[in-house]
């Protein structure tokens, strides 16, 4: 299977280190989405990435659709199997995915309009967003235990994006987000290669 994705795409890293975890191989091929290549569009219409190319089978995308195909695939060793325990799993996802959506929004914001044009009260609304979900998780961390899940390598790509996209404007305040990074890359070594970066 190939992999569609960029170094520095945050859903890109979560997959990937997920298929690594779970030990199931991806060719990931970088492709620049500003290009909008065929190999992107013909099998992702929203042409964004990461976008999963099966051999005998239509693509699977977005990020969430291939975690939950690679669960399938590995036989449910992505998330627990059921109950309050899938549920916190999924919401981790979710949230982190939420704040990683806002990170890039600011990102794409600035990135495709002149400063002049930049609006900033949506820039605002957005970081808002990012306030709000940081301070949560930095209440409520989730341990990397022995057994990760889906949530785990969400949180892992969102704070890689943000050491990668937001230096010194996330950090103060919340220690305990600030220390995950080195405990998670020392129960999952893996992260310094695959985690977002230029
Ligand atoms: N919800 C999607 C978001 C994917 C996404 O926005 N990817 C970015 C790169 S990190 C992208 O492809 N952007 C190009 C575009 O929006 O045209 C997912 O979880 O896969």
């Amino acid at each position: 299977m190939k992999l569609l994705y960029s170094s520095t795409s945050p859903y890109s890293a979560k997959v990937r280190m997920a298929a690594r975890y779970l030990d199931i191989p991806l060719e990931a091929v970088t492709v620049d989405t500003s290009a909008q290549p065929p190999i992107l569009i013909d099998n992702n219409p929203l042409g964004k990435i990461p976008t999963l190319l099966r051999d005998d089978a239509p693509a699977v995308f977005d990020s969430r659709a291939i975690m939950q195909y690679l669960n399938q695939v590995s036989e449910g060793k992505l998330y627990p199997k059921k109950g309050e325990k899938r549920i916190q799993a999924e919401g981790l996802e979710a949230l982190c995915d939420g704040i990683t959506d806002s990170l890039l929004a600011i990102v794409y914001e600035k990135r495709t309009r002149p400063e002049s044009h930049q609006y900033q009260p949506a820039i605002d609304k957005q970081w808002a967003k990012v306030v709000r979900g940081l301070d949560v998780l930095d209440a409520d961390l989730p341990k990397p235990g022995k057994a990760l899940h889906g949530g785990h390598f969400a949180l892992a790509a969102l704070l890689g994006y943000l050491m990668l996209r937001f230096p010194g404007q996330w950090e103060d305040g919340r220690a305990a987000l600030t220390g995950w990074p080195s405990k998670f890359a020392k129960r999952f070594e893996p992260f310094a290669e695959l985690r977002p970066q230029a």
